[in-house]
């Protein structure tokens, strides 16, 4: 009989990774399924019951996701040893020597669109060797492998989610990923590291699908799944000026729908902010990171922007009826409270929305070993964070207090006198601990509840905040 793969996730939304794998397992005529995990119990009965033929487990792991996985692996192995298990996507791509193969079975280096298909058709997993990119033991030799052309990646195969999840397919917006990559060195992001790591396997920093593909991509999906709006996920959408302009006139003329995006603030020149206009975007989002300009050039590496620039770029934005979201994170190493004060007061004066998150630093970038170099990281072997909230990774009370300035940013996005008040608070500990048990799902509700106003109907705003709650319940 012929092997099953079954392709997992934690996270209420359609993957790029697994659509496209889904669409090469098909052409070799692979059987497979997608399972999103609400629960462990539910999902190891799941494994002895509907999944009981599914021999192959795969997952797609971001650093936040590897020990929540790997402690799902460790039961998986108990309950089920002869199941192979293989992880995919960024972690183990950019950290694949601090894989832990006694419980992995193997781990997909690069792009998993070229073998992972024939490797399970096949039956080379049945076998402990490597297999092009398809990796199990390391002191033998392996090749990473990375897309060259997005045009010639299959299209997604978005069915695998919209017949299995009515919430998916009802969404009313449907995401995009129309490049990869951006040139930026930012010491967080995951950008900077896999240049630096595989500097010989990859073409270009940026990739982009051609304008034409693109919109043949967005309107074959629309006219298939329908959707008032339109998400592009890509890192920088506005990136590439000349590719930007010729795939937004395409668009404008065959699509039209309102859409959302994210760019660096660098990209938005007049004429770049006119054309996005024109072509209807409703909604973008623009990473500040920080207002202290030293932590941003210094230890960020972000490109060149003064607060300045930042607020007249974005005061033109709005003047054209486009709804900015700015990002910002808090507990950066040698960031202080009256930083996260500015902060706030910043979003204030120019009435902007915000999404705070808190940084962590991700094992395998710059900005890891930065910290693991000044001694700042309270474990450096411990959890790499979660989707909506995380603890301070960096040592000191005054990161701990910036986690507390950030649980309450749903509130001191707006009012002015509430930011001092909560800076006062968390030199109180059981404050902090009540602030991050009770306050912080509220704010990832309430940040998202006003970043998507405008896109998403008040309707799937309201599902939305009721799976954000199941996910806190559940880690509780
Ligand atoms: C779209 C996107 C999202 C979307 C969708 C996430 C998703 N998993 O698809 C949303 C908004 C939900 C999201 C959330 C987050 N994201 Co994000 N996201 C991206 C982005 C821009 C594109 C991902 C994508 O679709 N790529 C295209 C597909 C085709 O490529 P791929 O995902 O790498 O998959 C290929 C291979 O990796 C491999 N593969 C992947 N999985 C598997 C599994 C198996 C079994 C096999 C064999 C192969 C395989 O085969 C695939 C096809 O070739 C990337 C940037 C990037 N350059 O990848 C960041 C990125 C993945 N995100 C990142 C982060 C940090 C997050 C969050 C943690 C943010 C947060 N704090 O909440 C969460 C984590 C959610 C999660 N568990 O995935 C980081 C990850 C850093 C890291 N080292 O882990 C990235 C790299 C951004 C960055 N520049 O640093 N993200
Ligand atoms: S600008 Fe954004 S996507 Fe680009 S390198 Fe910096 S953090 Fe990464």
């Amino acid at each position: 009989m012929d092997p099953k793969v079954l392709l997992c996730q934690f996270d209420n939304l359609e993957f790029y990774s697994y659509m496209i794998l889904s669409a090469k397992l098909i052409e070799k005529g692979v059987k497979h399924n997608v399972e999103i995990i609400e629960d462990d119990v539910f999902f190891l009965n799941k494994l002895s019951g509907v999944y009981d033929d599914y021999k192959i487990i795969g997952f797609y792991t971001c650093n936040t996701d590897y020990i929540r996985i790997m402690s799902l692996i460790d039961k998986i192995k108990k309950l089920f040893s002869d199941r192979v298990v293989i992880l995919g996507g960024p972690h183990p791509t950019i950290n694949y020597e601090k894989i832990n193969f006694d419980l992995v079975d193997f781990i997909c280096v690069g792009d998993g669109e070229f073998h992972f298909g024939e490797w399970v058709k096949s039956g080379n997993y049945m076998e402990k060797r490597n297999y092009y990119n398809i990796v199990c033991d390391l002191s033998e030799p392996f090749e990473a492998e990375f897309a060259q052309d997005l045009n010639k990646s299959p299209l997604p195969n978005r069915d695998i989610y919209y017949s299995k999840y009515p919430f998916l397919r009802h969404m009313g917006i449907r995401r995009f990923l129309l490049s990869s990559g951006c040139p930026f060195k930012c010491t967080y992001c995951y950008n900077e590291t896999f240049r630096s790591k595989f500097k010989d396997s990859y073409s270009k920093a940026v990739l982009f699908k051609s304008p034409a593909k693109a919109v043949e991509e967005i309107e074959d999906t629309l006219e298939k799944y329908p959707a008032k709006a339109v998400s592009f996920s890509d890192d920088n959408f506005c990136i590439n000026r000349e590719w930007l302009f010729s795939f937004l006139d395409l668009y404008s003329e065959r699509i039209g729908k309102p859409f959302h995006a994210a760019t660096t603030i660098t990209a938005l020149t007049d004429e770049v902010i006119e054309k996005l206009s024109q072509s209807n975007l409703k909604t973008i989002r623009i990473a500040m990171e920080t207002t202290n300009s030293r932590i941003r050039n210094e230890i960020l590496h972000r490109p060149k922007y003064t607060n300045e620039q930042f607020s007249k770029t974005v005061a033109k934005i709005r003047k054209k009826k486009i709804k900015v979201i700015i990002l910002n994170m808090f507990c950066l190493p040698t960031q202080t409270l009256r930083d996260c004060v500015d902060i706030f007061n910043f979003a204030i004066d120019y009435n902007l929305i915000m999404c705070t998150t808190i940084l962590v630093p991700y094992k395998g970038t710059a900005m890891y070993d930065y910290c693991l170099k000044n001694d700042l990281l309270i474990d450096p072997s411990g959890r790499e964070g979660d989707l909506n909230s995380s603890w301070t990774s960096l040592k000191g009370v005054e990161m701990e207090r910036m986690v507390t300035m950030q649980n309450y940013t749903f509130i001191l996005n707006f009012t002015r006198f509430m930011v001092p008040v909560i800076r006062f608070m968390s030199k109180f500990t059981w404050f902090r601990v009540l602030s991050f048990k009770l306050i912080s799902p509220v704010n990832v509700i309430g940040m998202n509840f006003y970043a998507w106003t405008g896109l998403l109907s008040f309707k799937k705003l309201f599902e939305l905040g009721i799976k954000t709650f199941r996910i806190y319940k559940r880690k509780k």
